[in-house]
């Protein structure tokens, strides 16, 4: 190291250690941290960039510690954290990192070569780490490697700025090169002015809090800044690296052959009218209802249920448990309590999932129990009755929809679906936590926002042709058609009428089942004089209940009343 020359000569004495100590403390751990958090940054997104199935440095020695850890120790903290002893290793191991972050920034400070050796350590574990998974490739070497680099760069730079800048220069006993002013030496400003007299406290000023140089004020910034983007990228190298992740991981799960197959869809389940949407939902065109901003993305291998709260056995269950279960499939309606009438927010499927009435029975249901409290990874909670769990519909813990793991947007990995009410009680995607518990103890997210904590669907129908505002020659043939549902009910009826007319039965479309919605159509003749026209429909269930006339808005358990269409016929 060169004598800086704009350093006065260094003081035989410290004469503030305690306080040289802890700014040594400081500044060593901002310049460490902030090489730290670049070089991981850098490394988890060039992780990313590469798809590495390891991961970045972090994860790779989080696996590598899973795999050599003790049993004793593994069980330890599957005791104490759960399903989210991953999580927690993973906090740990940060947490370790930060504190020999802060040792190496300490070291650099003194000697720049010391600080650069540790670096090296911890790339070499690095590598180490990700090279030593059974899943490694060559290229997983480079996320340690290249964000080492940038770390090492920033920490050269970084080092240099803080030593001129805090004169707590390289092999000076640690900071001795401070600026020293006799202590009752009048201050003079930057611009030469004399001190105000009657202001004695600058005078008073310890040498280190000396007007800021440029070189302090850089190394504040820049490791600030490199601190701050380092995370930003740790960030979003992560997501990158776990969104890449999850998709592979959509793609290659291989899910078993349904135990309990769907019957093949019956003839005539699509009427097939120019305007009706096709009686099986495409997945890319199914609703989506939910509060997710970014939306959780969780691989198969990360995924848990734990089933708990009021049961005799609790239970924590893996997604290879899960799919090794008896599966299901079956063609259910899915819709929203906040559809309008008419509205679009209802789609149908055909989903594979295990029982969820078996899981239960499994952990055992204690008396008094009534509300079953889910809970997504996100946070989201619905709340649904156990009794409907139980009474042997087909209430699913889903992996699947059309043929396909479940799409994120639609709960990958896993979701429960069950017919009969309505998505926010009963459909919670991205499960990962169901307590058993009463509504007395808990209320679910939308319940808590004032809407209806049991919330069955309700019998309704919608009219998709002919569009509102269709003009319609006088006496042309003309399709009316929709759906209607009636989840787990079945539908046995819907009718047409114009014009407050006397009501008119349309032909209903096959149903694999009563869980699905139901296509129908009522061909009229128009043969009226020209003008405007208002069509309506009402259904039926196979219960004998006729849908209500009563229009309802959406809150707090669903919409209701006729959906209608008006047409004008011309001459
Ligand atoms: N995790 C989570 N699950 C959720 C929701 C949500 O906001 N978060 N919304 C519910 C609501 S209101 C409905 S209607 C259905 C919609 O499911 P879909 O988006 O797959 O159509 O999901 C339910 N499950
Ligand atoms: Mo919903």
């Amino acid at each position: 190291m060169s004598v800086d020359p704009t350093q006065p000569a260094p003081q035989p004495r410290r004469p503030e250690p305690r306080r040289h100590l802890a700014l040594t403390v400081a500044i060593g751990a901002l310049l460490g941290i902030a090489t730290a958090l670049i070089a991981l940054g850098i490394a988890q997104l060039v992780a990313a960039v590469f798809n590495s199935q390891v991961g970045g440095p972090v994860d790779a020695v989080g696996e590598l510690s899973i795999d050599h850890a003790p049993a004793a120790v593994k069980s330890f903290a599957i005791n104490t954290f759960g399903s989210n002893d991953k999580t927690a290793l993973v906090w740990g191991i940060r947490g370790v990192l930060i504190i020999f972050a802060v040792v190496i920034g300490i070291l650099a400070l003194r000697k720049l070569w010391l600080g650069m050796v540790g670096l090296a350590v911890f790339i070499a574990i690095g590598i180490a780490a990700a090279e030593s998974q059974p899943n490694s490739r060559a290229s997983d070497v480079l996320p340690a490697l290249i964000g080492g680099l940038v770390g090492a760069l920033f920490m050269r730079s970084a080092a240099r700025r803080a030593q001129h800048g805090f004169a707590l220069g390289p092999g000076q006993g640690g900071g001795d090169q401070r600026v020293q002013r006799p202590a009752d030496a009048p201050y003079k400003g930057p611009v030469g002015q004399n001190a105000q007299p009657d202001r004695p406290a600058q005078s008073a000023r310890p040498a280190y809090a000396d007007d800021a140089s440029p070189d302090r004020r850089k190394f504040l910034l820049l490791s600030g800044a490199t601190a701050a983007g380092g995370l930003l990228v740790y960030g979003g190298g992560s997501w990158l690296g776990n969104t890449r992740n999850v998709t592979d991981a959509q793609h290659t799960l291989r899910l078993p052959a349904p135990t309990s197959m769907a019957p093949p869809l019956p003839p005539g389940s699509d009427l097939k009218v120019p305007g009706l949407p096709p009686f099986i939902t495409p997945n890319d065109s199914f609703y989506r209802v939910d509060t997710a901003i970014v939306l959780p993305e969780i691989l198969p291998a990360n995924w848990h249920l734990r089933i708990h709260g009021m049961v005799q056995r609790e239970i924590t269950l893996t997604f290879d448990q899960l799919i090794k279960r008896p599966l299901i499939e079956d063609y259910i309606t899915l819709c929203c309590v906040s559809n309008p009438v008419g509205g679009p927010y209802i789609s149908n499927a055909k989903w594979l999932g295990a029982s969820l009435r078996s899981l239960l029975r499994q952990a055992g249901i204690k008396a008094g129990a009534d509300q079953l409290f889910c809970r997504s990874s996100d946070g989201f909670t619905s709340g649904t009755p156990v009794a409907t769990a139980m009474d042997g519909r087909d209430a699913l813990l889903a992996v699947a929809m059309n043929d396909a793991a479940l799409p994120v947007e639609h709960g990958f990995p896993a979701r429960l679906v069950i017919p009969g009410l309505y998505g926010y009680v009963s459909a919670c995607k991205w499960i990962v936590d169901i307590e058993v518990t009463t509504y007395a103890a808990n209320q679910a997210y939308w319940v808590q926002r004032g809407w209806a904590a049991q919330a069955p669907v309700k019998t309704e129908s919608r009219i998709d042709v002919p569009a509102s505002g269709a003009t319609i020659k006088s006496g042309t043939r003309t399709a009316i058609a929709g759906e209607a549902w009636a989840q787990h009910k079945g539908i046995d009826a819907v009718e047409v009428r114009v014009n407050h007319g006397p009501w008119q039965q349309a032909q209903l479309g096959a149903v694999p089942n009563i869980d699905t919605w139901r296509q129908w159509v009522y061909y009229w003749d128009a043969n009226v004089p020209a003008g405007s026209y208002m069509i309506e429909a009402r259904a039926t269930d196979k219960t004998g209940y006729t849908q209500t006339a009563l229009a309802t808005s959406e809150v707090p358990n669903g919409a209701s009343g006729y959906p209608s269409t008006q047409v004008t016929v011309s001459a």
